[in-house]
């Protein structure tokens, strides 16, 4: 029990028993996160930048509480992470409970049944009904690589394809398939070599049907290089970073089935999508998509670094015993996190998703009915956005997508942006967020957006 007239912690638990509501005692940023901005500043490399200069104590269910007491609405979910919840009572009970047993003996070293586990659920969660393995690693971009080497491996090929607008990470390998230069690959460069880039079927600006975008794509690989040179394509289902485009119906498929008529591994990158987080517990669902390979990270531990390649048996088993690995991947806290939070993504929070998306698109699509600048509202499941354009030319507009992100931080709502051109407000809210904080937040960015 609460007493009426305690007072506010300084430094309150987080957790879902977090008072569920924005409230602003400063302006945002207020000074105990000034004071944290400017030590970072002198103490952080500048290459690590952060969206909203707020520094936090706190965050469960739908809100983060930062330094000076604000609790600010969370639509950002960590990039896509926290789908469960923020400190979720599974997740730290279970994370606490391996922490007390042991910490870590290296997968490769000894092992564990956490482990084991994980792979177990993720080779029965994730789509297609064929016998699977999964290896477990540490980051998005760390199982990308993986999997790339492991598609090389199953081939003995080496050519790669990914697509206009992809993100897969920033490591060397990884700037390679990721398409924007800024802020990712300017002067990091060279980059993994042998990567080839494809046409991404976006409806919203090419206007094409799923068939014709993937024969375009198809014929543009073509063009770059020969067929049994390419060991595999790696498509976000739904494009993450590049301004969650949701591609045409049909193209997917299309693309599978050329791949494999051609032994080319198929890999859906499901790091941002994955987990209950689209309104299916994978965004290939929406799409009969049946990748070969499988990358998850993100969502899968509740907030705990963990990720995976899962996929076909016989592509999986075709790298040699001991060539993949990592001194922490599928650390035991981890997985104990994942397999926790993996209850509560079979739990309804699947379902979940499909009610966030549609209070969103409600409140989004009465949005863009009054205002041509509302290009384009897409995305599944409690992965939304809308694409910001010039009324008069239909140009992406970067600077009113900027102007409404700024806006809505003022007001204490964690809001991200996206987009190749930078003109896409993204909606990633924690599945664990309530009705009245998920309105109280649409209608302060359809505000934002009005008054912009
Ligand atoms: N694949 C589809 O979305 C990470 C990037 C944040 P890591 N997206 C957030 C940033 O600016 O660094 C991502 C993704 C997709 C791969 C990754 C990479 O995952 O865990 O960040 O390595």
């Amino acid at each position: 029990m609460t007493l009426q007239h305690a007072p506010a912690p300084t430094t309150p638990h987080g957790g879902p028993s977090l008072p569920q509501e924005r409230r602003l005692v400063t302006a945002i940023p207020g000074p105990a996160s000034q004071a944290l901005m400017a030590r970072k500043s002198d103490a952080v490399a500048r290459g690590v930048g952060m969206t909203m200069p707020v520094f936090v104590a706190a965050a469960g269910g739908g809100v983060l509480v930062d330094v000076d007491g604000n609790s600010l609405i969370d639509l950002g979910s960590g990039i896509a992470v926290t789908s469960v919840g923020n400190a979720d009572p599974g997740v730290v009970a279970a994370a606490s409970a391996q922490l007390e047993q042991f910490t870590h003996t290296c997968f490769t070293v000894t092992g564990y049944e956490g482990y084991v586990e994980v792979a177990e659920a993720l080779n029965r969660l994730t789509p297609g009904d064929f016998a699977k393995r999964t290896a477990l690693f540490n980051s998005g971009a760390e199982a990308v690589e993986n999997a790339v080497k492991i598609a090389r491996s199953a081939t003995r090929r080496s050519t790669i394809v990914a697509f206009d607008h992809a993100y897969h990470g920033r490591t060397s390998l990884t700037m390679a398939l990721t398409a924007k230069s800024m802020p990712y690959k300017r002067g990091f460069g060279p980059f993994g070599a042998e990567v080839h880039r494809a046409p991404m079927s976006y409806p919203f600006r090419d206007g094409l049907s799923g068939a014709e975008a993937a024969r375009i794509a198809i014929e543009r690989i073509e063009r770059q290089v020969e067929t049994d040179e390419i060991a595999a394509v790696i498509i976000e289902p739904i494009q993450g970073e590049g301004g969650f485009v949701v591609p045409a119906e049909g193209f997917l498929p299309a693309l599978a089935d050329w791949a494999r008529a051609h032994g080319i591994v198929v890999i859906a990158d499901e790091v941002q999508t994955g987990f209950a987080r689209t309104g299916a517990m994978f965004a290939s669902e929406h799409f009969g998509f049946e990748p070969d390979l499988v990358v998850t990270a993100k969502g899968l531990a509740g907030g705990l670094p963990l990720s995976a390649v899962t996929g076909r048996a016989e592509i999986m088993d075709a790298a040699h015993a001991g060539g993949l690995g990592g001194t922490y991947g599928g650390n035991p806290v981890a997985c104990a996190a994942a397999l926790a939070a993996i209850a509560a993504f079979e739990d309804g929070l699947v379902d979940r998703a499909r009610e966030i998306e549609a209070i969103a698109l409600e409140r989004l699509h009465a949005a863009q009915a009054g205002d041509p600048r509302i290009g384009d509202v897409r995305g599944r499941g409690a992965m939304l956005a809308i694409e910001l354009v010039d009324a008069a030319t239909g140009r992406p507009d970067a600077d009113l997508t900027r102007r409404v992100a700024a806006a809505v931080h003022a007001q204490g709502v964690v809001l991200l942006t996206c987009g190749t051109d930078g003109n896409v407000v993204r909606l990633l809210p924690p599945l664990a967020i309530g009705d009245d904080l998920l309105r109280e937040a649409l209608d302060i960015l359809c505000a934002a957006i009005a008054n912009a």
